[in-house]
């Protein structure tokens, strides 16, 4: 079997850990099912920068080589371009997205230096996998070196319609840069119809029914890949000591009470404010819940460097302040905000201790917290999902309460009717959901996708 190279901006870690972040988890487990190398970014700014040696840690069959940036590389690359200008457009926040010509540039650079790194560890019979909006030109980088390797994208993120991509400047270099990968992958299959749609308006392209897309002679795959959990595992973490002694914390704060959780990191994709308005609203409007439903927010901090990210830290704050002072009583407090990571394990006990999960973003690639939820429920009794409809994760759980983040009555008229739903009703959608989350699983995502490589890979090469 070929080895297998797979390249993301951030490596590991390995170990489970309290890190917050859906790629990582998703990549250490494709990887440590088929092994092979995992490259990119040291996480470590030098000034020798991408020119200082490879670093190289092995663990298990999984051998992480990374490389660093120097601050320029960081300030453009990553805190610029990816992050200030990709991440917000590629989330439908052109209100957000800033733009300049020196952020592209150091993009493309890091993008050409990181392909030029890795280019001579590749073997000839190796399937390359690149992940996300950091990379989207690594494999025309590479091609330009000489790399016949099968080359694969997924992205973890929404592609949007070409009208969003349109406002993005030189959006035509870049988006066609990611025809040099065989297979491009997407969470949903919105997205994917969003990236034909780009090529057929843009560049005439031409797409058949079984997922090819032929832009001026070069045919490419393009499918929906949805990115799934361990949910097997996810499940007995959540009947593990760790996670039973976090759930009993949860339930003895509050004996009797209904609890709802949020785990999200922090960021405005992720409709924190939004959803504490609906939180407050579902107490102003459904007042026999004061004194009996609380919400639980675990919104670690990601991206400190980002000015908007701090903001939305301030506002959450400011927010919980404002509704706990109108609504606590003695013994109950109604938002309880945690912004340090947790651990894993102690996540799952949460999960399962609460009535209600609420995962309700403005845009979301996927979503796995929402499928992490379903898998920790108990069968027996079961609770309730509350899922935004923008949530790459609703395509398939359309068994969850389904609402639209932006109207805060409907968000709290979901929270209302999952907090009062009869048992039979949670179990049925219950199971609807969790054999979605089940056969959609992490395993079935990295296997579809390889699968999909390799075979695209023998027809042209
Ligand atoms: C991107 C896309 C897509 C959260 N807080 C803690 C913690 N987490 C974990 C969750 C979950 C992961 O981080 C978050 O994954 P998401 O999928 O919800 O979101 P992003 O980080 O934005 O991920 C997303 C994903 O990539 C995969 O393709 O689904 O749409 O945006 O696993 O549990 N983990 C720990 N402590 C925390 O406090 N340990």
């Amino acid at each position: 079997m070929s080895r297998l190279v797979v390249v993301s901006n951030r490596v590991g870690p390995v170990r489970e850990s309290a890190k917050a972040g859906g790629l990582a988890v998703a990549i250490v487990d494709a990887l440590r099912n088929e092994g092979g190398i995992w490259f990119g970014w040291s996480g470590e700014i030098s000034p020798e920068g991408t020119h200082a040696n490879l670093q190289t840690e092995e663990a298990g069959r999984i051998s992480m080589v990374t490389l660093d940036m120097d601050q320029a590389d960081y300030d453009a690359f990553y805190a610029g371009f990816s992050n200030r200008t990709l991440w917000p457009i590629f989330h439908y926040r052109l209100d957000l997205a800033e733009y300049d010509r020196e952020t592209e540039r150091g993009y493309w650079n890091v993008n050409e230096r990181f392909a030029a790194r890795l280019f001579p560890l590749l073997k000839d019979d190796d399937v390359v996998w690149v992940h996300d909006y950091h990379f989207l030109a690594m494999g025309s980088k590479l091609r330009s070196m000489g790399a016949r390797q099968p080359i694969g994208f997924f992205l973890h993120i929404p592609f949007p319609v070409p009208e969003i991509i349109a406002a993005l400047p030189n959006h035509g270099a870049l988006i066609h840069a990611m025809l040099a990968y065989d297979v491009i992958g997407f969470q949903t299959k919105r997205d994917a119809r969003a990236f034909i749609r780009y090529f057929v308006e843009e560049f005439d392209g031409v797409a058949t029914e079984d997922g090819l897309l032929t832009v001026q002679g070069r045919t490419v795959k393009v499918g929906a890949f949805p990115i799934g959990i361990d949910a097997e595992a996810f499940r007995s973490f959540s009947v593990s000591p760790d996670a039973h002694r976090q759930g009993k914390r949860l339930k003895a704060s509050g004996e009797d009470r209904c609890h709802v959780i949020g785990v999200d990191r922090i960021d405005y994709t992720k409709g924190l404010a939004e959803r504490f308005h609906a939180f407050s609203r579902l107490l102003e409007n459904y007042p026999e819940n004061r004194n009996h439903v609380s919400l639980l927010q675990v919104a670690p901090a990601s991206r400190g460097d980002v000015d908007a990210y701090v903001d939305i830290r301030e506002e959450l704050e400011r927010i919980t302040g404002n509704v706990n002072g109108r609504f606590s009583d003695l013994d109950w407090t109604p938002i309880r905000l945690i912004t340090r990571p947790l651990k894993r394990r102690s996540l799952a006990g949460l999960y399962r201790a609460s009535k209600v999960g609420l995962v309700t973003p403005l845009r979301d690639g996927m979503n796995l917290v929402a499928k992490e939820y379903v898998a920790a429920q108990a069968e027996d009794d079961p609770g309730v999902l509350v899922l935004s409809r923008f949530a790459g994760a609703a395509e398939a759980l359309d068994a969850a309460v389904i609402v639209n983040p932006y109207d805060i009555d409907e968000a709290a008229e979901g929270i209302q009717r999952a907090v009062g739903m009869p048992l039979d009703e949670r179990q049925d959608r219950w199971h609807r959901l969790f054999d979605k989350v089940q056969s959609e699983d992490i395993r079935a995502w990295y296997t579809s996708f390889l699968k999909a490589l390799r075979e695209t890979a023998r027809r042209s090469h």
